[in-house]
């Protein structure tokens, strides 16, 4: 059966948003970051970049990176219509999953949760996350204002909402920012699925 790694408060958590849209079932991994279970010889020999997500297929293969493994979930299940196939539809939603997975997820995670993967000195951590924060906040603009008017990222719930909802998750969840207007109703509009409840639940915020 097809396994997730998961964490908890990880951006695994948009891909189990995923795996719940697309229906079938699957196992979930959980992968302990408090004991370090992500960089053990036996974690690392299925992925050696020491990370989640990471998909175990049912042939035994594994995918790893956001991006890829929501396209392939995407493009295995066409029904659940998860990604547009319009050349533009399919341009923007990797558009917008990109500065989510490649952009916000960088900020937020390495310079306001992990400023020490940035310097090794504690005394310039608030630092690191004070200047985190100020960029995060500034990306959740620029997403506030593609959202104007919209419910979701690109047309219909896609692959580029599960991703904006793990950083939604973080900044008002886990750090307790206020989001912009737009970006508060599309989380509250994600928050309704049944497939994020699921999430959630497992998060244990239900
Ligand atoms: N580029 C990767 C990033 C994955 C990533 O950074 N995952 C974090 C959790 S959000 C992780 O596993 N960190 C573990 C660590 O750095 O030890 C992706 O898009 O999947």
């Amino acid at each position: 059966m097809t396994t997730l790694c998961y964490a908890k408060a990880t951006c695994a958590i948009g891909i189990h948003v995923l795996m719940e849209e697309v229906g079938k079932p699957y196992d979930l991994r959980i992968v302990d970051f408090s004991k370090a279970e992500q960089k053990t010889p036996e974690y690392k020999a299925m992925n050696p970049k020491g990370k989640v997500p990471a998909l175990i297929r049912d042939d035994g293969s594994v995918l790893t990176e956001f991006a890829a493994i929501a396209s392939w979930l995407a493009m295995t299940n066409p029904d659940k219509h998860l990604m547009p196939t319009d050349p533009e539809g399919f341009a923007r939603t990797l558009e917008a999953l990109d500065f989510v997975v490649g952009t916000l997820h960088m900020l937020s995670w390495r310079v306001f949760r992990r400023p020490d993967a940035y310097s090794a000195n504690p005394a310039e951590h608030d630092q690191l996350r004070a200047r985190g924060k100020e960029a995060v906040l500034a990306g959740l603009e620029i997403v506030n204002e593609q959202l104007a008017g919209k419910d979701y990222m690109v047309g219909d719930f896609s692959i580029a909402d599960a991703a904006m909802y793990y950083v939604e998750y973080w900044a008002s969840d886990i750090a307790g920012w206020p989001l912009p207007a737009n970006v508060q109703r599309h989380f509250d509009l994600m928050k309704t699925r049944p497939s994020v409840q699921a999430s959630r639940k497992q998060e244990g915020v239900a």
